[in-house]
């Protein structure tokens, strides 16, 4: 993304001296962070570890790429100019040269060594969470996320998009077709596993800032992890398209404190009539955990 964040840099600098830096949300007094702005380029900024160790992969990858390119346009051109017909009229009858087809065999090896190395030291950093303190399960439905909390009393809550009369007047913390009625939240500083699954048709769980991308299928679990330093609200979006409101079917977590965190499960908890009429929560550890 060197490339990208350059271009970003120059694009970045230009808007701000004509006095448009930054979308409404970048000004807005709202907790919300991980939301795309206008102009953006490249990746959404990172929020997590997983995400960092994305874009510095993608990073590298950029500048072997770019190297390998202007490499074959540079080998192009030479042959082209080198081999003209007027320059070269009787072309040479060799076909082999051991030592260069031992180079041209061994070197992209080396070269798929190198890019193999950190891709997939990546991809099972971002498998597993080896040390969750609590799990979410999402589960994917036409068209909305369901958020069950096993470790909380196991309620769960439904997010939809918000309603058509809701999204004709949007308040600050609400971007436009993001936006939700239930955000699912979590603690901050918290390793969270995410187990993934769908009700009907294959869906996408994917929070651009946090780096996860996990694709639920009927029938099956499919795990990942999260661990966000920053409180927020941050959004992503279904990305498999799973039927006519695929795109509405934003992806919306609230990212807050421990403290916020368990007041928001005391409620629900309540909600879901996991509670005594009396709340004796605080006095029993099991459960407020
Ligand atoms: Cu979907």
């Amino acid at each position: 993304m060197i490339g990208t964040r350059w271009l970003g840099i120059v694009f970045g600098s230009l808007l701000a001296a004509l006095g448009f830096a930054g979308g409404a949300f970048a000004q807005a007094k709202t907790p919300v962070v991980g939301v795309p702005h206008d102009w953006q380029m490249g990746f959404p900024a990172s929020y997590t570890l997983l995400m960092e160790h994305v874009a510095s992969l993608h990073d590298l990858l950029l500048v072997i790429i770019t190297l390998i390119s202007l490499f074959v346009l540079a080998l192009l051109l030479y042959v082209m100019w080198r081999f003209h017909a007027s320059r070269n009229p009787v072309p040479t009858t060799t076909t082999h040269n051991t030592v260069l087809e031992i180079a041209w065999t061994i070197i992209p090896i080396l070269i798929l060594v190198v890019i193999a190395i950190p891709s997939f030291r990546l991809l099972y950093y971002g498998d597993k969470a080896t040390d969750a303190a609590m799990t979410v399960k999402v589960t994917g439905h036409q068209w909305y996320w369901q958020y069950e909390y096993p470790d909380q009393g196991n309620f769960s809550i439904d997010s939809r998009i918000l309603a058509e009369a809701d999204r004709a007047k949007l308040k600050p913390d609400q971007p436009r077709l993001l936006a939700v009625d239930e955000e699912m939240v979590i603690p901050a500083n918290t390793v969270v596993r995410i187990i993934g699954t769908a009700a009907d048709s294959m869906h996408g769980w994917t929070v651009w800032g946090f780096g996860i991308k996990k694709t639920v299928i009927p029938g099956r679990l499919n795990e990942g992890w999260i661990d966000v330093p920053k409180e927020g609200i941050y959004f992503g979006q279904c990305s498999q398209i799973c039927g006519n409101a695929h795109s509405y079917m934003p992806v919306a977590v609230r990212v807050v404190s421990k403290a916020d965190f368990d007041k928001w499960v005391a409620e629900k908890k309540k909600a879901a009539g996991l509670l005594p009429a009396t709340s004796v929560a605080s006095a029993n550890p099991t459960l407020t955990k």
